[in-house]
């Protein structure tokens, strides 16, 4: 089993990339920001006690992400391995996925971190939200407030997997699939 974390600022590409590699990999993709988006289509509570804190571009809170996380690991117990694009997002959603996976007995094996500028991750956002309908994307205040939630909140999670000697970074800017083609060959190297 092989599980890996995909990080990265707003914008920088992780939906993008773990298209890509659940392809290649025939991992199994969990993205917190897709989930809570169903949700909120379906109307549901989770959906409901989401939508405003993504409307905001804040951070849904910690309790609601990661039991929103357990109750997705029960429900695919035979997966080949994960691939988590947006999760954790604050060393408290680290350390809970730490102890998710221990009880698996399949620790994460890298954290892939994209980097890119912040003028290149606000130039996406506003380009996607011409198309997306994503009311997190559309307005600049809200993008800009992103980028600030993601240095203050989730930037210390690269100290959590730094400290475990499983910090990669992979540079994110320029072709998509140049950019595939250096997470390929970081996968590679873990298996
Ligand atoms: P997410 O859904 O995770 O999304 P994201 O940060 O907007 O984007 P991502 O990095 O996946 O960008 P993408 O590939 O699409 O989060 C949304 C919100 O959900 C958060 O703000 C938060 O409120 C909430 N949330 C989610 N997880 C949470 C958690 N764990 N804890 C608390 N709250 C949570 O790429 C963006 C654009 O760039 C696309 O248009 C793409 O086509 C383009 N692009 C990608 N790569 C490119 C490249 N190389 N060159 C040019 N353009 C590129």
């Amino acid at each position: 089993m092989l599980n890996i974390v995909l990080f990265g600022p707003p914008g920088a590409g992780k939906g993008t990339q773990s298209e890509r590699i659940i392809e290649k990999y025939h991992l199994t993709h969990i993205s917190t920001g897709d989930l809570f988006r169903k949700n909120i289509k379906e109307g549901t509570e989770l959906g409901l006690r989401a939508k405003s804190f993504m409307d905001a571009g804040n951070l849904v809170p910690d309790e609601v992400v990661v039991g929103m996380v357990d109750d997705f690991l029960k429900h695919h117990r035979d997966a080949e391995g994960f691939i988590f694009d947006g999760y954790p997002r604050t060393t408290p959603q680290a350390e809970a996925l730490d102890r998710q996976l221990e009880n698996m007995g399949h620790p994460i094996a890298a954290m892939l971190s994209l980097a890119v500028p912040d003028e290149e991750l606000k130039a996406r956002l506003a380009n996607r939200g011409k198309t997306s309908g994503r009311p997190d994307d559309q307005d600049p205040e809200k993008i800009n407030n992103r980028i600030s939630v993601y240095y203050r909140e989730t930037q210390p999670v690269m100290d959590y997997y730094k400290a475990q000697g499983k910090y990669v970074e992979i540079h994110g800017l320029g072709d998509i699939e140049e950019i595939f083609s250096s997470i390929s060959d970081a996968i590679d190297q873990l298996s």
